[in-house]
């Protein structure tokens, strides 16, 4: 039996308001290959209005990665005569990137009661899910607070499977460590939701949430989605403070006790990297922290869901050594994003972070893993770049039902990697 979630009061709002002000800024996409091209762009992002989408930072840039950056409008066209003077190719991903913000926002207040799974929904919304859902489904459901966040927003996780009584291995999710990637959260509530419409129903995803829990959290930098939705809607970082500077927030995926604040992270406040003050100094990533290591027993797999580029990453990303298991991972997450391909087509690359994108120490899934858990997968969701973080809602339905593939693949694997012939827990 399909279950629907039905929330009572809540109507979509109309959103509209300050989503940053960014009217005739533009996402230029290049790809340098020589000492000339990195030198101007080490120059533009001195000089110019530049934010770097991928990589996230100009310490980032190397030859043969391609870049995507935004470039304010007073500095479009000086910056691309000045690309075409160094003979540096670039392409036009977004030509004005308010309008489409305001497209994406400029939505009728709809008051349909039945919680839109293909709709990105702001934190109000969200945290009223994860009550809804909980206590419709008390048999498969319990919601917890692990923590709150620098401003005092609860973060929650739900804890998704049938009781058995007996303890059970468990797979750990997050989505939402970074503000601006809304298709997380959204996998994340999309990834609930099918857990519980398939139970009952024989399937994979019936027989994994029988057998292994799940703990979800929707999202994680509560305060910096918040932020996404009302003052800018391209934020990434936590919403801290910095003593002694007027630049706000760190970086969470750089916070964590995984070669802290080494290559690819920044000492710097102002950078939308920087490592923090000290390890797990964001009050978020201590609660998520926290959470893991009490449960290091039970958790078996460590999952966290990002976006854009559509890749399966697993450690490390802090050093170039391949991890111990590296065959192993390499073989699953060649194999997920098989499984991902073979619904609409997708393309995922996969391997180690440092090679596969860049070195970035302090990141979640390296500490997961040298914390023991052995599967340990960052997911950049869709898309490449012609969207980039403005994932249009549309793509919600498609990216979701594919990434289940990929999810569904790991946990099936995880799951029989511990139980023996007999169907019993051998480790
Ligand atoms: O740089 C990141 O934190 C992640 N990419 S994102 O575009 N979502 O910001 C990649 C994380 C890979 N893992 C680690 N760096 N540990
Ligand atoms: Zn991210
Ligand atoms: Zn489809």
């Amino acid at each position: 039996m399909e279950r629907l979630l039905f929330l009572g009061f809540v109507t979509a709002v109309a959103v509209s308001g300050p989503v940053g002000r960014y009217p005739g800024d533009k996402v230029l996409r290049l790809k340098p290959d020589n000492e000339q091209h990195l030198q101007f762009i080490r120059d533009v992002s001195h000089t110019a209005e530049v934010d770097f989408w991928q990589p996230h930072s100009v310490e980032l840039v190397t030859t043969n990665r391609s870049v995507d950056f935004r470039v304010g409008a007073g500095w479009a066209s000086e910056v691309q005569a000045g690309l075409k003077k160094i003979g540096l190719k670039y392409e036009v991903l977004i030509e004005n990137l308010q309008n489409l913000m305001k497209n994406q926002f400029d939505r009728k207040g709809s008051r349909s009661v039945r919680y839109d799974y293909e709709r990105y929904h702001n934190w109000d919304q969200i945290e009223s899910w994860t009550a809804a859902i909980a206590d419709e489904n008390p048999n498969l459901i319990s919601r917890f607070e692990i923590g709150r966040s620098y401003e005092g927003r609860s973060i929650y996780l739900l804890w998704v499977g049938k009781r058995t009584g007996s303890p059970k291995p468990a797979i750990f999710l997050d989505c939402g460590i970074h503000a601006r990637e809304w298709i997380s959260p959204a996998f994340c509530q999309w990834f609930v939701k099918e857990a519980i419409r398939n139970f009952g129903i024989s399937s994979t995803l019936n027989t994994l949430v029988n057998e292994l829990d799940f703990l979800v959290v929707p999202v994680v930098n509560v305060d910096g989605y918040a932020y996404s939705w009302t003052k800018d809607r391209l934020w990434r970082k936590t919403r801290s403070r910095n003593p002694g500077s007027d630049c706000v927030g760190t970086d969470p995926n750089r916070n964590f006790n995984a070669k802290w604040c080494g290559n690819g992270a920044s000492r710097d406040p102002c950078s939308p990297i920087y490592c923090g003050p000290y390890v797990e100094s964001e009050k978020e990533v201590k609660a998520l922290a926290d959470f893991i290591r009490n449960h290091s027993s039970i958790i078996k797999a460590y999952l966290t869901m990002h976006s854009y580029s559509q890749k399966c990453l697993f450690p490390y990303s802090y050093t170039y050594s391949l991890v111990f298991d590296h065959d192993e991972l390499n073989d699953l997450a060649r194999n997920a994003v098989g499984a991902l391909h073979s619904l609409h087509g997708t393309r995922y690359g996969f391997g180690p972070g440092s090679s596969t994108i860049y070195l970035a120490a302090g990141g979640s899934d390296d500490w997961a893993y040298d914390l023991g858990i052995k599967y340990s997968f960052t997911f950049e969701l869709r898309d490449t770049g012609r969207y980039g973080f403005l994932l249009p809602e549309s793509q919600i339905k498609p990216t979701c039902e594919e990434t289940m593939l990929a999810i569904n693949y790991i946990a099936t694997y995880v799951l029989s990697t511990w139980l023996n012939p007999m169907g019993e827990w051998t480790k």
